[in-house]
């Protein structure tokens, strides 16, 4: 009798066991390497970013200096940095980067190093600061600012001196990076004089620096190490855009790099992002003669860059009098507020579609269901597969009471916080295939070639992924200023 009752005590006491058990969440899955940074997460929920072309190329019409342009050219009568991040905010950015050196070797701040800078200016009697006045600006208006130290510098006579020119560019960095608060972004710009082959860049020692003066910086150059140059200035990704490269394969500067930095690398070992740069004008600096992009263009950019798991670094620089045309600023509010039409709504949330999922980790129970695909998280919050036994991994979006949806645009976001992954996507309507996608990272958006689809049915299939495929959001939108050019549909 008393040996029944142990049994049974050791039963009731397995039991409790097992439903503890049972009562616990299901634990994440686990990430796949590389992952980004916690500045590198920042960085990529911005979206866009500003940069601003300034200096004595404003005043003499031209795109590169030669350097020998006399610092009292610059003179801008009426500069008001204020206006800038006014502008920045009405924008929605987040984060401005500013010249304060381009090739031509002209310092928008009053460097020790050299003469030829705001020092030997007309403006403010050559007691003047732009760089002040622009960290300033930017953290009156509670947004971030970055800077831009152009490599090439085509004034200094250091220039050409390895050694000799790698200490007063370091100098300057510093002089930078210590004088005037946090700096979120520095900007290494690949350009070289084409004729100066002996001249080295120090970058592991400019790199090591950066990261000794500021802690939440990233650093752009071509191939990172933070963020890389995506490889043209037009503001267009490639159709497949990985976040990884593998850096020790890469030497900078070197132009066979463009295609790989293009695309990225599904079996790169290092996190590396892609910025799409571009300028809202022909030029990267003002000219009088030159007008902003028209909204088409610049939505255009925004799917081919932020829809394609990049940012978009888009430049709009101030003119001679030191402020942002009203044009310009015009076109960027249009913009901004053409991108909140569009994906303020989903539809496939607002009009209680019902979503399902090919499986689901955990059960339902288990905290990783399709609900977390349509919530305002789009990072921590995601649908995950069940871990085995499956090959077919698809979401299906079905519209209320079985009536349909009217959308032109799907948005697919990975969780990237556990890695990037997804290689190859489809999405059907109704059972017809209407897009065929690659990569899809921080955020993939496809515009539906054929115009306005009523749906019943969306699959979003997922047929090749680096693992389990982790979805954080998922949207239909109406895009009103989508005009597609195909009115037939989709071609296989
Ligand atoms: C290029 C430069 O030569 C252009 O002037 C501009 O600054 C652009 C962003 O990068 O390499």
């Amino acid at each position: 009798m008393a040996r029944l009752l142990f049994l049974s005590l050791l039963l009731h006491l397995f039991k409790s066991a097992i439903s503890v058990h049972e009562q616990a969440l299901t634990t994440p899955p686990l990430p796949i390497l590389p992952l980004p940074s916690y500045s590198q997460l920042k960085w990529q929920q911005r979206e866009i970013i500003m940069f601003l072309h300034f200096g004595v190329n404003t005043f003499t019409d031209r795109e590169w200096g030669d350097g020998r342009e006399s610092p009292k050219i610059f003179n801008p009568s009426g500069l008001n940095a204020g206006q800038w991040a006014e502008v920045a905010v009405e924008a929605g950015v987040s984060l401005m980067i500013l010249t304060a050196k381009h090739h031509d070797g002209f310092c928008l701040w009053p460097s020790k190093y050299t003469e030829h800078s705001v020092i030997g200016s007309t403006w403010e009697n050559g007691k003047g600061d732009v760089v002040r006045e622009f960290v300033s600006a930017t953290s009156a208006q509670g947004i971030d600012a970055g800077l831009y130290l152009s490599p090439w510098d085509r004034h200094d006579s250091r220039y050409g001196h390895d050694i000799l020119y790698n200490e007063y560019y370091l100098a300057q960095l510093q002089e930078l990076l210590n004088q005037y608060g946090e700096v979120r972004e520095i900007w290494f710009d690949g350009a070289k004089d084409p004729k100066a082959e002996n001249v080295t860049y120090y970058f592991t020692e400019w790199f090591s620096m950066v990261k000794e003066l500021q802690k939440s910086i990233n650093i752009f150059s071509d191939a990172g190490p933070d963020v890389r140059w995506v490889g043209d200035e037009q503001g267009y990704a490639s159709d497949t855009c990985w976040s990884l490269i593998n850096r020790t394969s890469l030497s900078i500067g070197n132009p066979d790099i463009t295609n790989y930095l293009n695309t990225g690398d599904p079996k790169g070992t290092d996190w590396v992002p892609a910025e799409c740069d571009v300028s809202i004008r022909p030029g990267w600096f003002w000219h009088k003669s030159e007008s902003p992009k028209s909204l088409t263009q610049l939505l255009d950019i925004y799917y081919n860059s932020v829809g394609r798991n990049c940012l978009l670094l888009l430049n709009v620089p101030p003119n001679t009098t030191g402020l942002i045309s009203d044009i310009d600023a015009q076109r960027l509010k249009q913009f901004h507020s053409a991108i909140t039409t569009v994906f303020q709504k989903n539809i496939a949330a607002e009009e209680d579609c019902s979503v399902t999922v090919s499986s689901q980790r955990g059960g339902k129970q288990g905290g990783f269901g399709p609900e977390n695909m349509l919530d305002s998280d789009h990072l921590w919050t995601y649908w995950a597969p069940e871990e085995e036994g499956r090959e077919e991994y698809w979401v299906e979006i079905r519209g209320r009471n079985n009536g349909s949806v009217r959308f032109n645009v799907v948005r697919v976001q990975e969780a990237i916080g556990l890695g990037q992954r997804i290689q190859r996507h489809e999405i059907y309507v109704d059972g017809k295939l209407v897009i065929r996608g690659t990569t899809v990272g921080y955020k993939r958006l496809h515009r539906i070639e054929g115009g306005v689809v009523d749906a019943r049915v969306v699959r979003i299939r997922i047929s090749e992924s680096r693992g389990l495929p982790l979805i954080s959001s998922i949207g239909l939108h109406f895009d009103p200023f989508w005009h597609s050019k195909f009115t037939a549909g989709f071609r296989e």
